[in-house]
């Protein structure tokens, strides 16, 4: 299915009156939304294409209908997130889940929906059917050098097919570690991953980047042994200047504080991308911005100035994609969400008054810093979103859009009811 742009068109005319008094009213108040709208054109979001079914959780399962059925179906449901949105252009594959049998066909298609490849990803957390080895103890980590080849291997396969879709970089996420005291050496499995990823990163191009993805615990219960962002940052230190630390907002303990791990690892150089979801617990891979909206608020705030700290391009100097995984909604509406909440924290941090902050920051103002902060978390920004939407070529109101298509009947009918997707 493709959504013509007569029919966007024809339910943002239905909508333009009242955008446009909110849009006037926001311009009214606040100076400098020509620059914001312009970032928020350029700001795009990759889809992961193991986010494009329905998530299960190990007590179970209950799927949509309509899920993509193949690579070249899952790159049109993100086709269709971007016709909605115009931000969504970059899908990351997952492999092996999504090998791709024509690289040339999967391009083409890929183009003419606006979209590029971003990071792909590597998976040593599952035993694969013609798999000679089990990852039942670990990847890159394992005691067995055997093991630790054909991790290795893989990932060296991720990059070549990478390699042929135009994609720059790849994110590796380990679910190496160990379940109980004792059963693994802290040094010798810190010492084996490195090995392990230091023949990964030779084999990348040079103009790629490897990121490297921390989490706290699950699989492993006991340790993880890319478990935190210092780990991660004490191996991408030592790889090398393509290597940087991924972080994935449900991957830390409760409470952490991931504004400031942002903020550090962007002052090192070694913030290399994000996975935005959200959590009330765990990684409970839940939509971003549903929970912990001012978290989401002030982690961008701290990627807006770190960023511009050091020059950076917002849009395309850091891997912006979204981790996600759906038990009870549809997963394209869910996505849609998770796009207008990470874009509405990006605006909200764009209004910070930077240069008031300091001043505040430097008198130890400290109900003024708070004030600043809050001032900008509190507009209400959707109309400047929604003119970014509008002018991008997009829906003014994307889920509406999607309802009122009835986009999901529609795959329904093209896929059938019972279709499950690969992933999650
Ligand atoms: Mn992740």
């Amino acid at each position: 299915m493709q959504i013509e742009k007569y029919k966007i068109d024809s339910l943002n005319s239905d909508l333009a009156a009242s955008h446009t008094k909110k849009l006037d009213f926001i311009k009214s108040e606040i100076d400098g939304i020509e620059a914001i709208i312009s970032k928020l054109i350029n700001f795009q979001i990759a889809i992961p294409s193991w986010a494009l079914g329905t998530g299960g959780t190990r007590f179970g399962r209950f799927p949509g209908g309509g899920e993509p059925r193949s690579l070249e179906e899952k790159i049109e449901d993100v086709g269709l997130l971007h016709a909605l949105n115009q931000s969504s252009g970059a899908i990351s594959l997952h492999i092996p889940w999504d090998i791709p049998q024509n690289h040339q066909a999967i391009r083409t298609l890929a183009t003419q929906h606006g979209l590029k490849f971003d990071a792909v990803n590597s998976n040593t957390f599952q035993d694969q059917k013609d798999q000679e080895h089990t990852y039942k103890f670990g990847s890159l980590q394992n005691v067995n050098k055997a093991i630790r080849k054909q991790a290795i291997e893989h990932n060296i396969k991720v990059i070549k097919q990478g390699i042929e879709l135009g994609s720059e970089s790849l994110t590796v996420w380990l679910s190496d570690g160990s379940c109980f005291p004792g059963q693994l050496n802290f040094r010798q499995a810190y010492q084996n991953t490195l090995e392990s990823l230091q023949e990964i990163y030779a084999a990348m191009p040079s103009n790629w980047k490897m990121f490297l993805e921390y989490k706290a615990f699950e699989p492993n219960f006991y340790s993880t042994t890319v478990g935190d962002w210092g780990m991660s940052y004490s191996y991408v230190q030592k790889l090398g200047e393509k290597a940087f630390t991924l972080v994935d907002l449900g991957h830390h303990l409760p409470n952490a504080n991931i504004e400031q791990i942002v903020a550090l690892l962007l002052m090192e150089g070694k913030l290399g991308g994000f996975h935005f979801n959200d959590s009330k617990y765990g990684d409970d891979d839940l939509t971003a911005g549903a929970i912990k909206p001012y978290q989401l608020f002030l982690i961008f705030s701290e990627l807006v100035d770190g960023m511009d700290a050091r020059g950076m391009n917002h849009a395309t100097d850091l891997g912006w994609m979204i981790d996600a995984s759906h038990n009870v909604k549809d997963p394209l509406e869910d996505l849609l969400q998770s796009v207008e909440g990470i874009m509405t924290a990006y605006a909200q941090a764009l209004l910070v008054d930077r240069k008031a902050l300091k001043i505040a920051q430097d008198e130890n103002d400290v109900v003024r810093c708070q004030e600043i902060l809050q001032d900008a978390f509190r507009t209400d920004v959707r109309a400047i979103v929604a003119e970014a939407r509008l002018r991008a070529g997009g829906a003014l109101n994307p889920l509406q859009v999607f309802r009122n298509l009835r986009v999901r009947e529609h795959l329904i009918g093209e896929r059938g009811s019972l279709t499950v997707a690969t992933g999650l």
